[in-house]
């Protein structure tokens, strides 16, 4: 397979200003004429590289007349055509394809019946030849053709501007969109769909026609949806001041989708379990999910559409953008703290073991097979933190001049990320020499911090050693600017004044952005050592480091366990609040794992159960923040903080402390399940989320001690259960212990739902996540399950995604979890190569394991590589794991 490079980027050699594209869709072929007014960029007459995949050229011609035969050639990857005109010239290409058998999810095909589209990054050039890259933008004009009874609603970008009957029972629409675009973003939809149909009128007074499509028995699920459509309309004017430029925005939600949505030009197309929502069916993080997604596909108007990526290299342009917009988003719609504890929570686990792995790459990548396989959380996850690093160095105001000058600047083009950093620089008249590194640079830069109070000169000093580690490809690396955002608490748990700080020899005032003192200080850290004083202290204080998670490093400090204490109970930065409790946490699950290893009897310290308590009694405290500080790290986190990961001794150190919890708060917890009982109509607001959230952590840890007494509750609290969330919840409680109780819930809970696509994959996965010993049986045989169906993404990432993040399963030390996982892969690339790399990534972080899992995670690697005819994307993720 080829490799393609950042530094080998050319401008293409031809624009294409206007594409004109018909299809005519047919149940066996569907054939696609595209008329493209072509203008050469250059007299230099160079050959015309048009991409294609699996198409059937019909005919091609320039300017009226068929190109001879001598004049172009084409293989299975592109059509290069000859001796062109070098002034603007007409090009006609007809192709033959068939979306019945795309099963590949990318490019034109068929789910549910329906045609759909789905052309990021890659995949125009399987619906006709084009130079499928984001730099070529043009103005699309789309005519369908189809069966009126089969394909009543046919649907493209833009406004519909012409449609009518044709002959034998078959229709027509035209639909032309008048702003220029990628071809990544050209959609296509027919079927039999009905909408919700509702307006949002912009700040300038324009009403804009919104539509939600779905299968008409899916209708009742898409008020939610709506009304996050409508909410993301108008924070986006609010807070940056955009508007949406068209007078029709629909949505389409499609069961057959290989990632979560898309934000094709006025026409996005969703997977429906990021749209479908009611209290019966869909969990609170669901309903979360969909606000936040219904948001970050609009914000792209903007932020990507608008304003596109010169080339894939430059993703996080857009992705790291707009995930940091929709960020925001959810943060307005609900609490800011919890949303920044659980998007840190997800950087941590997924991103820092990914940058600490064999895939390890920049947030701009320099180079890719594939380029599917980068879309990635470095790219999204990381690049919002690069982003989120701007605002935090600029403030609000400051970092909403850089946007503004951004779109002043660039709309309409295709741009790279030197250019959204010259704007936000330029914006606020700063130049900062080592942030562009945070593009090109992998790897999750450690801080080190160490802290010291001289009483005489009432000084505070803050000692800071940056290191980059090493990364594939990359082993020397420089120190890059980061914002170390530190509050100084005084004796009674107060924030302190902060007035100047010293750095190197210059003396920084501090002020807050009303001129007023402030409490919270942003450090510059750019160098690999580097100190910082502050004046002024009066006495010893508690230092608060990074807070907010103000830079995605790793941090390692001097703080006491006592100081974490007294930041879990006083620090009025609540990310830091949590963290504190979380590193706690960390240390005495990896206290235990070692005692564990060495044979040792496991206890906990009472001091950390009491600090538990004091936070789940303090009745100030916002529930879900609880329930967030009742949730220990993640076995992955742990897991990465290993020098040999153990998956089985993480998971019964875990276990013990989740019981050790329950047996000694049993009565506040089983408080906390009685008071926080859902009411009869769900409530979606964040203090009913709230109550649910810390009921369910309560009644899980409760329900991990196997009392039949507990059984029963969680049991009854399934039964009566008046929403999805309490309903799944409490099933979850009763698998985590095998046995009747168990095998029962489940078989009724497959009864109740068995007809509800959305709740089979939270069934589906509920048991591939199981950490009963053996599971690997129960997952193979429910493959097998009428619930299941490997073409369908959904399904696989519930079954198998599911069954790979149980760590004891998936590691079993026989190697089953490995060859299971093997045998998937194999069978899943014939059909559909994006999502079977998704699943490959599992076995990336094998090296991380004991000697014996290390070589049979590899043999299974070997057995992936060497199969004839692999998908260069699986063949991406599996050769770089190995190497
Ligand atoms: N921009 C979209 C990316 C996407 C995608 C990429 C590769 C293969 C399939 C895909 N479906 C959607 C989604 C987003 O980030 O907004
Ligand atoms: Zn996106």
């Amino acid at each position: 397979p080829k490799e393609i490079f950042l530094k080998d980027y050319k401008a293409p050699h031809y624009a294409f200003e206007k594409v004109n594209l018909k299809f005519v869709l047919g149940e066996e072929k569907t054939l696609v004429t595209s008329n493209i007014r072509v203008l050469p960029r250059s007299s230099d007459g160079a050959p015309l590289i048009l991409d294609g995949e699996r198409l059937n050229l019909v005919t091609l011609n320039i300017n009226g007349s068929p190109v001879p035969e001598g004049s172009y050639k084409f293989n299975s990857r592109q059509l290069n055509i000859t001796s062109l005109p070098t002034s603007p010239f007409d090009m006609e290409i007809v192709t033959e394809i068939e979306p019945q058998n795309n099963t590949s999810l990318e490019g034109l095909y068929k789910s549910s019946g329906n045609f759909c589209t789905q052309c990021e990054a890659e995949g125009f050039r399987k619906i006709t030849y084009f130079q499928d890259r984001p730099d070529v933008m043009s103005k699309f004009t789309t005519r369908i053709e189809a069966d009126k009874t089969l394909y009543p609603v046919l649907l493209s970008n833009g406004n519909l501007v012409d449609e009518g009957d044709l002959a034998d029972g078959k229709h027509f629409a035209v639909w032309d969109d008048p702003w220029t675009k990628p071809c990544y973003l050209f959609a296509l939809v027919a079927g039999q769909l009905v909408s919700r149909d509702d307006s949002f009128t912009t700040m300038s007074g324009r009403k804009v026609a919104l539509r939600i499509w779905t299968p008409p028995q899916d209708i009742p699920k898409t008020v939610h949806a709506m009304k996050s459509l409508q909410l993301a309309m108008k924070w986006d004017e609010e807070v940056f001041g955009l508007e949406y430029d068209l007078d029709l925005f629909n949505i389409v939600a499609v069961p057959d989708f290989n990632m979560g949505a898309m934000e094709n030009k006025s026409l996005n197309i969703f997977n429906s379990r990021l749209v479908l929502a009611s209290p019966e069916t869909a969990t609170d993080a669901d309903y979360a999910a969909i606000e936040g997604v219904i948001g970050h596909e609009y914000f792209h108007n903007w932020t990507g559409n608008r304003v596109t990526c010169r080339d894939w290299f430059q993703l996080s342009l857009k992705e790291g953008l707009t995930v940091f917009r929709d960020q925001e988003f959810s943060s307005d719609m609900g609490s800011r703290g919890v949303k920044r504890i659980a998007d840190v929570g997800r950087l941590r686990t997924a991103q820092f073991s990914q940058d600490a792995g064999p895939m390890a790459h920049p947030v701009r990548p320099h180079s890719y097979i594939k380029m599917d396989n980068f879309y990635t959380v470095t790219v999204y996850e990381k690049g919002a933190e690069v982003v989120r690093m701007y605002q935090t160095l600029l403030g609000n105001a400051g970092f909403r001049k850089g946007m503004d000058l951004y779109f002043q600047r660039h709309d309409g083009q295709a741009v790279t990320c030197e250019e959204f950093l010259a704007a936000m620089f330029d914006a606020n008249n700063v130049k900062f020499p080592t942030f562009p590194l945070w593009y090109a640079q992998a790897g999750t830069p450690t801080l080190t911090v160490t802290t010291s109070y001289d009483a005489g000169a009432q000084t505070f000093t803050i000692k800071c050693k940056q290191e980059v580690p090493p990364t594939p490809g990359q082993l020397k690396k420089e120190p890059m600017l980061l914002p170390l955002a530190v509050g100084l608490l005084d004796s009674h748990g107060h924030d302190m004044r902060l007035t100047s700080v010293k750095d190197g020899t210059s003396l920084h005032n501090l002020t807050s952005v009303d001129g007023d003192y402030t409490t919270t200080a942003v450090l510059h850290v750019d160098k690999a050592e580097q100190e910082f004083t502050f004046v002024n202290i009066t006495e010893k204080p508690v230092p608060s480091l990074l807070r907010n998670f103000s830079a995605p490093v790793r941090l390692v400090s001097d703080v006491t366990n006592d100081d974490l204490f007294f930041l879990l109970a006083h620090d009025s930065d609540q990310f830091n609040r949590w963290e504190a409790g979380q590193t706690l946490s960390r240390k005495l699950m990896l206290d235990l794992i070692s005692a564990q290893q060495k044979g040792e009897d496991l206890s906990v310290d009472s001091a950390f159960i009491e600090g538990m308590r004091s936070t789940v009694m303090d009745s100030s405290l916002d529930k879900e923040f609880v329930a967030k500080c009742l949730t220990l790290p993640t076995e992955s986190e742990i897991a990465d903080l290993m020098d040999v990961a153990d998956p089985d001794a993480i998971h019964n150190v875990r276990r013990f402390i989740i019981m050790e919890i329950a047996t000694n708060m049993r009565d506040v917890l089983l408080k906390m399940v009685e008071a926080n009982r859902s009411s009869a109509t769900y409530d979606p607001s964040h203090v009913h989320r709230a109550q649910r959230a810390l009921k369910n952590v309560a009644l899980g840890y409760l329900a991990m001690l196997n009392e039949p007494e507990i059984i029963d509750l969680a049991v009854n609290e399934n039964k009566n259960a008046t929403n999805m969330t309490d309903q799944v919840s409490a099933l979850a409680a009763i698998c985590q212990n095998s046995g009747d109780a168990r095998s029962k819930a489940l078989a009724e809970f497959y009864e109740q739902w068995k007809d509800e696509t959305l709740v089979m994959n939270k069934w589906l996965a509920l048991q591939a996540m199981s950490n009963i010993p053996g599971n690997v049986e129960n997952v193979r045989g429910l493959m097998e399950h009428p619930a299941f169906d490997i073409r369908n993404p959904n399904k696989v990432y519930s079954l198998i995604g599911g069954f790979c993040a149980s760590a004891v399963n998936f590691h079993a030390k026989d190697g089953s979890g490995y060859t299971f996982l093997a045998d998937v892969v194999l069978q899943l690339d014939k059909l559909n190569p994006q999502v079977a790399s998704r699943m490959v990534s599992a076995f990336s972080r094998w090296r991380r394991f004991d000697e014996g899992r290390q070589a049979l995670a590899k043999a299974q690697l070997e057995r992936i590589t060497s199969q004839d005819g692999l998908s260069d994307n699986v063949f991406e993720i599996a050769s770089k794991s190995l190497a």
